[in-house]
């Protein structure tokens, strides 16, 4: 989805992230000690490279994401790299390796073979043997300039010094140091009162960038070379390749495989995934390569990277980062919780910046302060949560964090409810519960009043525009016209979204009324049986709780809200300004036996007879569950022109494919 910023928002994110990660690559590539994990940095950097593509006219020759590695230290004699060594496109999700799996056969014309190979934690060395003899060692750098590390890596032990032949060749791969030098190493040195290293590939870049190669010598090195700068005539392939480089005496990764399809390398992936800590030596990924040379030399490079070849990178399921501020939020209800804001992390899958640190009482168990690094997993995996501050990295200046006693809303006294955790507001005309209330009922699963979310609701309310749900259907264009940046398109936008919200069926509204306990199931649920609003009014608790799964609680709640004054001038309000108050879905025993009938169904690509939305109410009304994505799970993808790595997905999970043609005769 095209996302809106401005080009002067643009200007100021991009100017700052570019100054954050000339500082990180420093203190990765200068000092070999990073100030963030990987993961915040390549989040940060993704994102400087998303705002770039959004304005290319703001990419300076002097951007991060237009050099090839980082910088170097000042300690070591250089050396170019007459052929630079490139870095990997990567990609952390198995739809962007559908997506580049399904570019590489559209510009081949045909399926092709992958070679595909783990992708070793390390740091990447070229070695240069000039008639059979190891004459240079370098590192990347910054891609076209290393440092020479010669003498220190002839003290590698599987480096071969001498080749079987008098070759004159160069091959690149990765040096890394297994987990159990790794850990020996940092036991010896917090022993001796040296620091440790935070992993094992900064152990083995600090070991291999020493002036002293008896250093490097002491800290048991190894590598795995993967490449050849130009491979010898008769080497056609890259698997081809790494036999060659093993035939002469290079340590080689035993683990790479051959495979063509999206499944050999989704199985691949899960499997290392799965095994990597029983690897002996690190590694943070795998990496797919065309295997075939000549397709790698079709296929070319971009100025960083090789378009033949993508990174996947593994999820970490536990990432460190550090806390920036503590937010509290006034919800629906007037429950006030905290939430961590944090430098952002990749984690298991996706971007986390904000962790709920659940309420005050949990905070302050965890004794969570702010500027405290923290370790976040994924509760059930799904909501990002702060396990546990590292206390090793605590600020020296750290102090304690104080529980707010006023509500950050209206300023009115918190209180502690007995036995709850939670931490109240109970002013009932606080202006953020007001505003939580309101968002809630334009929200998706309740009116979907497109357009209208809490930063437009938040301005509504500070401009007195609208005090509670009813007034949202008597807000007129001039009203709107006062809303920031509201021309006459985006004025017209929402109010025919909240006109079209007037026709919905009455669940949307019941339950977009917030009322305690009722939510979208039960609010179905009591429409189904009442068919109106005002019916539903009327009815006593113990009719209510006739209704399976409808207990005490919910019916009760209904009652009691329904029983104040301010609810039925609300609904008469409604009444008056022609919002559907009547339940107009169709009954669960209507539904006859048809095709797509409780199928789970994805549409994907142009539509050409029906509009998508259209298509998908169709399918609904037929008792069908129209999804976003595929899976396995899915039962049918309808397409259309130019579908694209759905269409893919569903081929290689062997679900079954339906044009639209074919879907309209089901449907008739
Ligand atoms: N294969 C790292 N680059 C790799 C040159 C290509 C390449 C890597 C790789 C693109 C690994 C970037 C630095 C570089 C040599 C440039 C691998 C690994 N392939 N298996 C083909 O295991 N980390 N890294 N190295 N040239």
């Amino acid at each position: 989805m095209a996302e809106k910023i401005t080009k002067t928002d643009a200007e100021l994110e991009i100017s700052a992230l570019r100054k954050q990660l000339d500082d990180w690559a420093k203190a990765y590539y200068v000092k070999d000690a990073p100030v963030v994990e990987d993961s915040v940095y390549d989040v940060s950097y993704n994102r400087l490279e998303e705002l770039e593509q959004l304005f290319p006219e703001l990419v300076t020759p002097d951007s991060i994401t237009q050099k090839v590695g980082g910088a170097t230290s000042g300690d070591l004699p250089k050396v170019a790299h007459a052929i630079p060594m490139l870095s990997m496109g990567d990609v952390f999700s198995k739809e962007e390796l559908t997506d580049f799996d399904a570019r590489i056969q559209k510009e081949i014309g045909h399926p092709v073979e992958y070679n595909i190979e783990l992708k070793i934690d390390g740091l990447s060395l070229s070695l240069e043997y000039q008639n059979g003899k190891l004459f240079r060692a370098s590192t990347r750098g910054n891609g076209t300039i290393g440092e020479d590390v010669t003498k220190n890596v002839l003290t590698i032990a599987d480096v071969p010094q001498t080749l079987p032949e008098p070759l004159t060749i160069e091959v690149r791969g990765e040096c890394y140091m297994p987990k159990s030098a790794f850990l020996e190493l940092n036991q010896k040195r917090d022993q001796d009162g040296l620091s440790t290293f935070a992993n094992p590939r900064n152990a083995a870049a600090g070991s291999i960038r020493q002036l002293d190669a008896n250093v490097t010598k002491a800290r048991k090195l190894s590598t795995f070379i993967y490449t050849f700068v130009n491979a010898p005539e008769e080497v056609t392939s890259q698997h081809q390749a790494i036999q060659k480089m093993k035939e002469w005496g290079f340590a080689t990764n035993p683990t790479s495989i051959k495979g063509t399809s999206l499944e050999e390398i989704f199985d691949f992936i899960d499997k290392y995934e799965h095994d990597r800590d029983d690897l002996p030596y690190g590694i943070d990924g795998v990496v797919i390569k065309v295997d075939d040379l000549s397709l790698q030399e079709q296929l070319g490079n971009t100025a960083k990277d090789p378009r033949w070849e993508i990174a996947f990178k593994f999820e970490p399921e536990v990432a460190e980062t550090v806390v920036r501020d503590i937010e509290w939020t006034v919800g629906r209800t007037g429950v006030v919780t905290p939430t961590a804001v944090m430098d952002p992390v990749q984690l298991a899958g996706t971007t986390v910046a904000r962790a709920t640190l659940h309420n005050s009482d949990l905070l302050l168990q965890k004794d969570v302060r702010l500027f405290d690094t923290v370790k976040l997993h994924k509760a059930g995996d799904i909501i990002p949560e702060v396990s546990e501050v590292v206390l090793a990295k605590r600020p020296a200046d750290s102090v304690p964090y104080e529980i707010p006693t006023a509500c950050p809303s209206c300023g009115q006294t918190l209180v502690h409810l007995e036995d709850e955790v939670a931490l109240r507001c109970i002013n009932p005309s606080c202006p953020a519960q007001i505003q939580e209330g309101l968002t809630h009922f334009a929200s998706r699963n309740a009116m979907n009043i497109n357009g209208l979310g809490p930063k437009i609701v938040q301005q509504l309310f500070a401009k007195e525009l609208i005090n509670d749900v009813a007034d949202l259907y008597k807000l007129t264009y001039d009203e709107l016209a006062q809303l920031d940046g509201f021309k006459e398109k985006s004025i017209n936008n929402l109010l025919e979204a909240i006109e079209q919200s007037k026709s919905n069926s009455v669940e949307r509204l019941l339950f977009g009324l917030g009322i305690r306990n009722v939510g979208a199931k039960a609010a179905l649920l009591l429409v189904k049986k009442y068919e109106n609003l005002d019916k539903l009014m009327e009815a006593t608790v113990q009719d209510m709780t006739a209704i399976d799964t409808i207990g005490d609680t919910i019916a009760s709640s209904l009652r009691f809200y329904f029983d104040q004054e301010n609810a039925q001038t609300l609904v008469s309000e409604f009444k008056n300004s022609g919002v559907n108050l009547t339940y107009l879905g169709p009954n669960d025993n209507d539904i006859s036996e048809n095709f797509f009938k409780d199928k789970v169904v994805v549409l994907t690509g142009k539509l050409e007879h029906y509009k998508r939305n259209e298509l998908t109410q169709k399918l609904q009304e037929l008792g069908a569950k129209v999804t976003g994505t595929v899976s396995k799970k899915t039962d049918y993808v309808i397409y259309g022109a130019d579908a694209g790595s759905k269409y893919t997905k569903a081929q290689t999970l062997g679900v079954a494919l339906l044009t639209e043609a074919e879907a309209l005769k089901e449907l008739e």
